[in-house]
């Protein structure tokens, strides 16, 4: 496929942008478009992570953006988000990347460490020395995370905590150094079993990371198990500053919000590929850009990304203000995931056959949007936590 000339907006933010996030904005762009283009669909194609890039990422401030100190940027919740856009404009496995790094394993150390637990793991996560994953999905428990059966006994008062379960669907598990994994166990002198935060390290005897193969979706993504057996881990690792499941919980809030902005860069990435498209493709002696019936859905994919874009904006502000609450961000996750997979189904349907080709990276996109629509909460499980702030009644329990 050709050049995409630039494209028209009739919503923009730019205006209600500061100068240094217009300026995150258009380096992530740049560097997005001239590092992580070029490879994607061959990576895509051949199931790898382009790991040659993370030096990279660290380089542009993308792991661990958010955070004050230990070597991350320090971005506003808005900037960080515009991030996000770019990365995944390009690919959703390249923004789940970052995701995990960020919001799901460094955030956790930052939020719920100490301060010697923060000093020995987030500056070389920040520099991308060491990669980090999030454990909590296990393969009976998924949508319905209380309901692990991973589980930590402790060897005495102050002693190691030994380990044994499996998780499952991990991103970044075959890369890890670091992995946060969630798990049950008895606090001294209780009888009920409450889920604590363990953060483990490669080396340690009795973890194995083996990947997942086979995904058609996300392929340039690396997505493994955590089986764990009899693992030893100092108490030390274990994370002190929360306990139940608001811990991972927690932390879903962080990534889902990122993924509420990326979300609108994939809708961007593809909006802007079939609008191109339709004006260089000719039947019936005109570009089909010129056929109502492309127009219009031209005109409902451009709308409902300015909406979107709006949405994650407002939101952002709020997070930035601290009043961003976790169900916001559900109703951020799951219409702009759900605008993005829209975007991209009907997108494909403009190229027509060249539609389903890696080289017009739209079917990618569609593939992807598949798995963002189920991780990080399905759906259909957005959709519930919002009916509950709104009627007050769980349709879970
Ligand atoms: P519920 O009773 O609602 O809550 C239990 C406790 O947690 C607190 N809480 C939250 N805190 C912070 N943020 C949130 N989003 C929170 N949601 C709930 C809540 O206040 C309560 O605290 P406390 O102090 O009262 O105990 O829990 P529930 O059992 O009813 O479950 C609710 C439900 C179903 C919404 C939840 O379990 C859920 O979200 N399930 C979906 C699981 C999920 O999203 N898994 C994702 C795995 S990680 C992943 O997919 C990474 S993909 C990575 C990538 O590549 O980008
Ligand atoms: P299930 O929970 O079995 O759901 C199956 C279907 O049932 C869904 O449609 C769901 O919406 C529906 N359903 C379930 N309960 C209800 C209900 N109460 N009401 C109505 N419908 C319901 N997890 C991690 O911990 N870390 C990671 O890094 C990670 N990365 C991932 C990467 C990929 C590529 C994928 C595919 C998944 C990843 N996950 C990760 C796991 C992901 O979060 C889970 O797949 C997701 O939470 C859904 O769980 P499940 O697949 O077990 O589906």
């Amino acid at each position: 496929m050709g050049k995409v000339t630039p494209t028209p907006y009739l919503l923009t933010i730019d205006h209600l942008l500061t100068e240094e996030e217009r300026l995150t904005w258009s380096a992530a762009r740049e560097f997005c478009e001239r590092r992580v283009a070029p490879v994607i669909e061959q990576h895509y194609e051949r199931a790898t992570f382009p790991k040659e890039l993370i030096p990279e990422f660290a380089e542009m401030g993308f792991l661990g953006s958010s955070l004050q100190g230990y070597g991350c940027a320090g971005m506003n919740p808005v900037a960080y988000g515009l991030t996000m856009i770019e990365l995944e404009r390009q690919d959703s496995g390249i923004r789940s990347f970052c995701s995990v790094q960020s919001a799901l394993a460094m955030w956790p150390i930052y939020a719920y460490g100490t301060e010697e637990q923060k000093q020995r793991w987030l500056p070389g996560m920040a520099a991308g020395e060491l990669i980090g994953c999030f454990g909590l999905t296990e393969p009976n428990s998924g949508s319905d995370p209380g309901s692990m059966r991973t589980h930590a006994r402790q060897d005495g008062p102050g002693g190691d905590y030994i380990l044994n379960g499996q998780k499952f669907w991990i991103t970044n598990s075959p890369i890890a150094d670091v992995m946060v994994i969630w798990a049950k166990t008895l606090d001294h002198g209780s009888e009920t079993p409450v889920i604590r935060g363990f953060v483990l390290e490669r080396g340690m005897a009795g973890i194995s990371t083996p990947e997942t193969k086979g995904k058609l979706s996300l392929r340039a993504s690396m997505t493994g198990e955590v089986v764990m057996d009899d693992v030893r881990v100092p108490a030390v690792n274990m994370l002190p500053g929360v306990r139940g499941l608001k811990g991972p919980l927690s932390c879903l809030t962080q990534a889902r919000y990122g993924i509420g902005w990326g979300a609108v860069g994939a809708a961007m990435g593809v909006y802007e590929r079939a609008r191109q498209y339709t004006l260089d493709r000719v039947q019936f002696d005109r570009p089909i850009a010129g056929f109502q019936l492309t127009q219009q859905k031209l005109v409902e994919l451009h709308n409902e990304i300015g909406k979107g874009l709006l949405l994650a904006y407002h939101f952002g502000r709020l997070k930035q203000h601290g009043s961003l609450s976790p169900v916001q961000v559900s109703y951020l996750k799951r219409d702009n995931v759900r605008m993005a997979l829209t975007a991209a189904r009907t997108a494909r349907s403009m190229l027509g056959g060249n539609g389903i080709m890696g080289e017009f990276h739209i079917m990618r996109h569609v593939c992807n949007l598949e798995t963002v629509y189920t991780y990080e909460g399905t759906h259909e499980i957005h959709t519930l936590a919002i009916g509950r702030a709104l009627t007050g009644l769980s349709a879970f329990s």
